[in-house]
C-alpha cells in the first residue's frame, strides 16, 4: 500500500520535507521514506542497522539485508554493530565464508547516524539494546513478543509472526525496493531462511518459500556447504559427550540440565539434537554462562507449541521468545553455584510436573532414564 501523500503546493518544489507514513505501515516504500525523513531532520544519510546480542544465521543475514537496502534503494551509508560473541560452529562458519565485519557498539556515534532499523528482534526484548541517543526508525521481525510487554509504536513497526524468518522479510523489502540481490546477500538470506525454517520443514509462510528458492538460486552454492558442515573444535566433542551423559527421558520428553556451559549455543544445539529421538515429543535444555542460564525447548511436529510449553515451563522466571515449534529464553542467575543448583531443581521439578499431572510416577521413574 502506498504511503497517502500529503498535498503539495505547486510552488514549493522539491522544497517539500518527505513525510513519514502512518504508524503500522509496513513496505520498503514506508520503511525508505521513514529513513528519508530521519535523514532529513537529522542532516545525515548514515543508517545503523541492529540486531539481538549473538545474532544467529537469520540475524546475520537480515543485518546483511537491511544494509543492502539501505545502500541500494536510498543510495545511503549503513552501519551494522551487533553486541555479543557468536559461538555455535555453523554460524562462526558464516562470519568466516562471508567475510562478515561488524562494527561494536562503541564504535557508534549517535551525532553520525539519521537512525536505527532493527532486525529479527524488538526494542522491548531483554537481549535487544538500543544503544543511547539513537532513534529507532523501524523495525522488522517474526517473533511474538512477551506477553504484557509494550509493543514498541515507533513508525515503522513490521511485526509478522507468520512467516518463518526475518530473513525472508528482508528479501521482500528488497524485492519490492527493486535493489538487485548480490551473491554473497543471497547465500547470506538463504541461511537464514534455512536456519529459522529448518529448510522450510517448519514455520512456513509462502513469503518463506519464495526467499528460499530465489536466495538460492543466486548463492555460492560451495560456500553453502562449507557453512552447513564446518569443522569444529575438539572442546565440542567433550561437550557432547557430557551433554549426553547429563540427559534423562522422561516418558515423551528429554531433558538436560547442563550446569556451566563453555558454549550457550551447546544448549539449542542440544536441545535441537535429543528431539531425534525416536518416540520424544519435546526437549528441552538449559545451561549456565557468564550469569545468565540459557534455555531451549524443541518440540516435534504436529505437537505442542514450543512458546507454550516452555511458559509453563519458566514460570514467570527470566524472559523468553519462541516461534512454532522453537523457544528459547535465560534467567539471571544469582550468587554462584546455589542459584543454579536449585534453579535447576526447579526446572526439573515442572518438567516432571507437565508429563506427571496427576504424580503418577514413582522415586525412580521420577529420576528419568540416562541416556547413555
Ligand atoms: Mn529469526
Amino acid at each position: 500500500m502506498e504511503p497517502p501523500q500529503a498535498r503539495q503546493p505547486a510552488d514549493r518544489g522539491d522544497a517539500r520535507p518527505p513525510v513519514p507514513p502512518p504508524a503500522g505501515e509496513r513496505s520498503a516504500d514506508s520503511l525508505c521514506a521513514a529513513i528519508r525523513a530521519a535523514a532529513t531532520e537529522r542532516g545525515v544519510e548514515r543508517v545503523l542497522v541492529l540486531t539481538h546480542r549473538s545474532p544467529d544465521p537469520d540475524a546475520l543475514a537480515s543485518l546483511m539485508g537491511a544494509a543492502a537496502l539501505v545502500e541500494g534503494a536510498l543510495g545511503f551509508e549503513a552501519q551494522i554493530a551487533t553486541m555479543g560473541r557468536i559461538h555455535r560452529a555453523e554460524n562462526l562458519a558464516m562470519v568466516r565464508e562471508l567475510a562478515l565485519h561488524f562494527d561494536r557498539y562503541d564504535q557508534i556515534d549517535p551525532a553520525r547516524v539519521c537512525g536505527a532499523i532493527l532486525v529479527d528482534s524488538q526494542p522491548t526484548f531483554t537481549h535487544t539494546v538500543i544503544p543511547e541517543g539513537i532513534d529507532l526508525v523501524g523495525i522488522i521481525d517474526h517473533h511474538i513478543p512477551p506477553e504484557g510487554s509494550k509493543p514498541w509504536t515507533g513508525l515503522h513497526r513490521d511485526v509478522r509472526i507468520d512467516v518463518g524468518a526475518t530473513s525472508s522479510l528482508v528479501y521482500e523489502y528488497l524485492r519490492d525496493a527493486g535493489v538487485t540481490i548480490d551473491k554473497r546477500t543471497a547465500t547470506a538470506l538463504f541461511c537464514g531462511v534455512r536456519f529459522d525454517t529448518a529448510d522450510l520443514s517448519h514455520n512456513v509462510a509462502p513469503l518463506d518459500e519464495e526467499a528460499y528458492f530465489e536466495t538460492f538460486r543466486r548463492a555460492d552454492r560451495p560456500m553453502l556447504a562449507r557453512i552447513q558442515r564446518p569443522r569444529v573444535p575438539a572442546d565440542y566433542f567433550r561437550e557432547l559427550a557430557r551433554s549426553l551423559r547429563m540427559a534423562r527421558r522422561y516418558g515423551p520428553a528429554v531433558a538436560a540440565f547442563l550446569g556451566p556451559v563453555k558454549n550457550p549455543e551447546s544448549v539449542a544445539e542440544m536441545a535441537d539434537f535429543f528431539l531425534r529421538m525416536e518416540g520424544c515429543k519435546w526437549s528441552f535444555v538449559g545451561g549456565a554462562y557468564e550469569g545468565r542460564y540459557h534455555v531451549s525447548l524443541r518440540t516435534q511436529v504436529g505437537g505442542a507449541e514450543a512458546y507454550g510449553l516452555l511458559d509453563r515451563l519458566l514460570a514467570d522466571e527470566g524472559s523468553f521468545g519462541g516461534h512454532g515449534r522453537v523457544a528459547g529464553g535465560q534467567v539471571a542467575l544469582g550468587e554462584e553455584g546455589e542459584a543454579l543448583t536449585r534453579l535447576e531443581r526447579r526446572l526439573r521439578e515442572r518438567v516432571i510436573g507437565l508429563i506427571d499431572p496427576d504424580g503418577d510416577l514413582d522415586e525412580d521413574e521420577r529420576l528419568g532414564t540416562a541416556l547413555a
